[in-house]
Formats: C-alpha cells, sequence, structure tokens
C-alpha cells in the first residue's frame, strides 16, 4: 500500500478520534477539558481546530458558497471576494441583549445591562445544550495583537459558523502559532459562540442564514472569569467575538485591574514635511468617520497620515513613561454604504480583494454596490433581502439597496496606507489622543485641554446631538457617549473615569499624551456645514501635531486652548472668515447652558463620578461666569 491509500484506509479511524474529541492540537489542560466541557454540551457532529491556513480559508470558502450561504463575486473584478446576506433579524449589535454579568449589579453600574451571572449560566446552558447537532464545532485560536507583543491576548473562540471562522481569520491572529504560544500552561480568554440552529438529521442551511429569533439572542459578559458567552446571532459584534466583546468589554475589565487602557479608538501616524512622525489616538461615537479619519489623505501640502488601526486601541505605559498603543485587531470590519473613492479612497483600494460583504447588495456581473458608493446602480441588482432592485430615484420612499450597517471584512495589511510599523509588538508611543461627536452648534472646531484631568473631563463629555426624527427626544438633546465607550465599557463607568484619572498619575505629565475635543459637524445658523470635512481634517491634525511640539498658536479661554487667530492653516481652502470666526467660537451662554446638562448626565453616576470630574465642572463654571 502506498502513503495515500494507507491514508484513505486510516481516514474514517482518525475522523472517529477526532469526532471522540481525541485530538486536541494543544497541550494545554485547560483549553481542552473546556472543549471536552463544551462538546458535551452542544453536541456538535464534529470538531475543528482551525489553523488560520490560505486552505482553510479557501476550504471554508468554498464551503459556505456550496451551501448557498455567501455568493462568490466578480473573479476579475474582486479577486477571492466572497458576499453574504444575513437574517433582517440579525444585522447590528443588539445592545439591550448585550449583557454584563459580573457578581453584583454595582459593579456592571448604571450604563451597563446586569445580568444575575448564576442565572444566566443557566438559562444560556439550556439553550446551548444540543444547539450544534448537525453542525461542525470550529475551535479558533486567535491573537489580540501581534502573536507574542507583551500587550496582546490569546483568546479561543468556539463557534458553529463558518462566516465567523472566516471573519475571524481576517479581523485576528489565527493559528497554530497562537496556541504554540499558549503552551501547556497558558491563560486565555473563553469566547463561546453558537448562531443558536441546530440541525435536525439531513437539514442544511440551504441559503438561509442561520441564527435564534431576538429574545433568544444573549451577547454575554462575565468580566471576573474572562469570558464570553454569545448565543443566537451570527453577525459582527455579537458573534465575532474578538472585537467588541473581548478587545473592548472584557479587556477593559483587565486593563481597570492591570492599570492600561482598552479603547474604543483609531490609531493614526502623522509625519510633517520635515518627516518628523508622531501617533494620534482618537475616540468617536459611531457613525462619526472614524475610518475615514484612519485613513485621511491630508490636503495640506508635505503632510502625510497613515493607519495603524481604525477601531481599538490598547495603551500601555513603556519603559520610556509613555502611553504606547497596539492595534489589537488584524483587518477592518466597516460601514459601507457612504464609503466611495471621494469619502475614503484608501478604504476602497483595500476592498477590492480578499474582502467578506455583508448586507450590499450586488450587480448583475457580480460586482457590489450601495448607497453612496459614488454612482448609480449599474441596472438591475439583487438587494440585500434577496430580492430584485433597479434603482429609481425619483421615488424618496425607496428602500435601500444595501442594509444602512451593510459591512466589509478586510485585512489590515492590504490598506494602501498602512503604516510600515502598524505591528510593531512594542506598540506606538501617542502624542495626542482626540475626542469628538457631532455637536452642530456649542463645541468648536477643536479646542485643547488644560491638563489631563481637564482632558478625561473632556472624554466623559463626548456625545452626539440628536434629530428629533432619529430618536423620541428633544431636537438639541445630547446622547452622551462617554469615551465613545458606552456599549462597550465591561464594568462601572464612574470606576472607568477615576481609571482615567489614575492614569495621568502614573507618569511625569509631560510624557502623557495631550487631549484635544474636535468637532467637524458645526453649522451656521442657517444649518449649513462650516468645516468642509474629510481630507481637510489634515488642517486640523496639522494644529494638533504643532501643539504637541510645542509650537502652534492658542489662546486661553474657559473651555481650554482654542487655535489662534490664523493658527489653523487655510491656505488654498475656501473657508470665509466669519465661518472660521463662528467654527471657533466660544459662546458663554451656550456653554453655560451645556454645564447645566453636563450636571443633570453627572447625577446619573450618584456618588461614583470622582471628585476629579465634579471639581473640573465647577472650575469650568466658574471660569464661564468670569468670561
Ligand atoms: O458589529 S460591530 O460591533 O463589530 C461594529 C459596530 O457596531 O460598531
Ligand atoms: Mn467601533
Amino acid at each position: 500500500m502506498h502513503s495515500a491509500s494507507l491514508w484513505s484506509f486510516f481516514y474514517p479511524f482518525f475522523q472517529v478520534l477526532k469526532n471522540n474529541r481525541k485530538v486536541y492540537m494543544t497541550s494545554n489542560l485547560k483549553l481542552k477539558q473546556w472543549v471536552d466541557e463544551m462538546a458535551a454540551i452542544c453536541q456538535p457532529d464534529s470538531i475543528e481546530w482551525c489553523d488560520g491556513s490560505k486552505a482553510e480559508y479557501d476550504r471554508l470558502q468554498k464551503l459556505v458558497i456550496d451551501l448557498k450561504l455567501a455568493t462568490k463575486l466578480n473573479e476579475t473584478k474582486l479577486p477571492g471576494c466572497i458576499a453574504f446576506n444575513s437574517d433582517p433579524s440579525d444585522v447590528a449589535r443588539v445592545e439591550n441583549r448585550t449583557y454584563i454579568a459580573s457578581k453584583t449589579k454595582d459593579a456592571a453600574g448604571p450604563t451597563n445591562n446586569w445580568i444575575d451571572p448564576e442565572g444566566l449560566k443557566a438559562t444560556m446552558k439550556g439553550l446551548y445544550t444540543g444547539c450544534m447537532k448537525g453542525r461542525t464545532m470550529y475551535i479558533i485560536p486567535f491573537s489580540m495583537g501581534p502573536i507574542g507583543s507583551p500587550i496582546a491576548k490569546i483568546g479561543i473562540e468556539i463557534t458553529d459558523s463558518p462566516y465567523v471562522v472566516l471573519n475571524m481569520i481576517i479581523m485576528t491572529r489565527v493559528g497554530t502559532k497562537v496556541l504554540d504560544v499558549l503552551g501547556s500552561d497558558g491563560e486565555f480568554i473563553k469566547c463561546m459562540h453558537s448562531v443558536g440552529k441546530p440541525l435536525a438529521a439531513g437539514e442544511t442551511d440551504n441559503g438561509k442564514w442561520p441564527c435564534a429569533p431576538l429574545d433568544k439572542k444573549y451577547i454575554s459578559h462575565f468580566p471576573e472569569e474572562r469570558m464570553i458567552w454569545s448565543y443566537g446571532s451570527g453577525y459582527g459584534g455579537n458573534a465575532l467575538l474578538g472585537k467588541k466583546c473581548l478587545a473592548l468589554r472584557i479587556a477593559s475589565a483587565i486593563a481597570h485591574d492591570e492599570g492600561w487602557l482598552a479603547e474604543h479608538m483609531l490609531i493614526l501616524g502623522i509625519t510633517n514635511p520635515k518627516g518628523v512622525k508622531k501617533y494620534v489616538a482618537a475616540a468617536f461615537p459611531s457613525a462619526c468617520g472614524k475610518t475615514n479619519l484612519a485613513m485621511l489623505i491630508p490636503t495640506v501640502p508635505g503632510w502625510k497620515v497613515e493607519t495603524i488601526g481604525d477601531d481599538i486601541a490598547w495603551m500601555k505605559f513603556g519603559e520610556d513613561g509613555r502611553l504606547h498603543a497596539i492595534n489589537p485587531e488584524a483587518g477592518f470590519f466597516g460601514v459601507a454604504p457612504g464609503t466611495s473613492m471621494s469619502s475614503n479612497p484608501s478604504a476602497m483600494k483595500t476592498i477590492n480583494r480578499n474582502t467578506i460583504y455583508t448586507n450590499v447588495a450586488i450587480t448583475e456581473d457580480k460586482d457590489v454596490w450601495w448607497e453612496g458608493i459614488g454612482y448609480d446602480a449599474p441596472g438591475k441588482l439583487i438587494d440585500w433581502n434577496d430580492h430584485e432592485w433597479i434603482q429609481d430615484k425619483g421615488n424618496k420612499e425607496q428602500k435601500p439597496a444595501a442594509n444602512p450597517n451593510a459591512r466589509f471584512t478586510a485585512p489590515a495589511s492590504q490598506c494602501p496606507v498602512i503604516a510600515p510599523e502598524w505591528e510593531d509588538p512594542a506598540g506606538v508611543p501617542i502624542s495626542a489622543i482626540l475626542f469628538g461627536g457631532r455637536r452642530p452648534g456649542t463645541v468648536p472646531l477643536v479646542h485643547q485641554s488644560i491638563n489631563w484631568e481637564h482632558g478625561v473631563f473632556m472624554g466623559s463629555i463626548v456625545g452626539s446631538e440628536i434629530t428629533a426624527a432619529a430618536l423620541d427626544l428633544k431636537a438639541g438633546t445630547v446622547r452622551r457617549d462617554p469615551f465613545a465607550m458606552l456599549p462597550f465599557c465591561g464594568y462601572h463607568m464612574g470606576d472607568y473615569f477615576q481609571h482615567w484619572l489614575n492614569i495621568g498619575k502614573k507618569t511625569d505629565a509631560d510624557k502623557l499624551p495631550k487631549v484635544f475635543f474636535v468637532n467637524w459637524f458645526r453649522k451656521a445658523p442657517d444649518g449649513k456645514w462650516l468645516w468642509p470635512g474629510y481630507g481637510e481634517n489634515s488642517r486640523v491634525l496639522k494644529w494638533i501635531f504643532e501643539r504637541t511640539e510645542g509650537t502652534g498658536a492658542a489662546e486661553d479661554s474657559a473651555i481650554g486652548y482654542i487655535p489662534a487667530q490664523g493658527a489653523i492653516d487655510i491656505s488654498g481652502l475656501d473657508v470665509p472668515a466669519n465661518d472660521m470666526e463662528e467654527l471657533l467660537k466660544v459662546d458663554k451662554s451656550e456653554w453655560l447652558d451645556e454645564v447645566v446638562k453636563i450636571k443633570e448626565y453627572y447625577a446619573t453616576f450618584g456618588d461614583r463620578l470622582p471628585a476629579g470630574l465634579s471639581n473640573q465642572l465647577k472650575a469650568l463654571e466658574e471660569r464661564l461666569s468670569k468670561a
């Protein structure tokens, strides 16, 4: 017998062994026990350990196409790309089904959905029982951050979704190397996931996105145990557990205990015409253009911006006493609608190969299309609901062809402006931290904090103004999203504020990043945008860069440092002088009004609001009344 036929002889026995869970691919006892335990509960037909290889990726891609769960896209225009349509009930994160199951309600704080961990485990064990019947259980060893980096963390995701495996291979570092680093006794974060749709004997998904109904979906976090249990959703942050669940909710709790920061921030590198490079981290609520800023193409001549990350930053003090950031992710899970060659050419060039699309529309020649892609729909499309769709620009009621939260999943390494050092295990030293939101009034284009504590105050009041149409709230109400972490902080927000204040005491003041608040969304009284945004934001980044160097002219104001007249370089830009004045205006009565709103909001934290922040609010009010 030659070796191939020997293998085919033994293969069935190997499969039996594997299905009996005796092939582990790891010597880590805790991992073996956990896989055994979950397999006994979920009862999958088979178990596969993922190695993150190209062969594995290609095999799973073929599997999802054969199962009609995904469409192969045009190989000439979009090589290596596929598209999924999810179930209409499963198109975004589900915040009201997302839980922090800490031992006490107080530990989760007023901004989280708390649930008793023991009761929740009983409920979810019930749901997990037999939930993988007819399916394969995949074991995904992954690293958040460059494998072996002192800032990185290892997670193991157990899932029954090949969609999740494919996405995780792009979004994180998956593979046997991770198991090597884990070794026989390394620590890992348990990430348990099931789509919650077992299959009867002989049944297949047959093209239908598997998930459970909304009231059976649970995205659960056990911060004390560093563990995640997700059930019933196959989509995005609900299912790709390395992202919001691990890298933010669980990591924020770990960072609190270990003295570092896990933040919902992009990271970019900015180089001036002399070749000096600095790094900036920035937090904005959703829909403020984080991915666009991370990949911005400066309009100021001689300046360069490069991307390190577009969503998450983990920051630790280096030996130099400065905060160093890594991007724990390896890909971008970005919103497709609105992404075009004019809004973000670098993103468009990142997603033209080896990309997974979810809930976009598909053209007759198997290209992708979405609202805001920059050109009209070319002929008949298949919309994200699998229906024929022909653009009717006269019909304002026409439903969009792509879901507004349609996504692309693409390797960060494909980004034409990725920084060469983006995978440096030591991270990059952060010179400036930016906060921002959509604030049509009150908040100027940019201002700088007086000191770290004041910077923490700025982060705590981040928010976007809502339009009356969007929510059942008064127009002009600010929906606060402190540090853009409202849905992502794994513990009490008051303690999180205190943690940020404590970070400022761990090093010399001059080694801390300078803190800024930016607002690209200020409007004139007549409702028109005052600032062009996009690449022109480089003009504000330039001033920020100069401030971190000790140059860059500024004036004191009641709310912090404001660019001096002429300090923002607007050469070649068509912004009239009075618009510029309006953009940098600090209106005393608007800000006194803001103080009243902040007081109401701060009251929601009761006595857990750090004194440092109530002092900052008081000081702001005093400065305003003197102004
Ligand atoms: O679905 S994700 O959580 O990954 C993206 C988002 O909603 O911000
Ligand atoms: Mn995000």
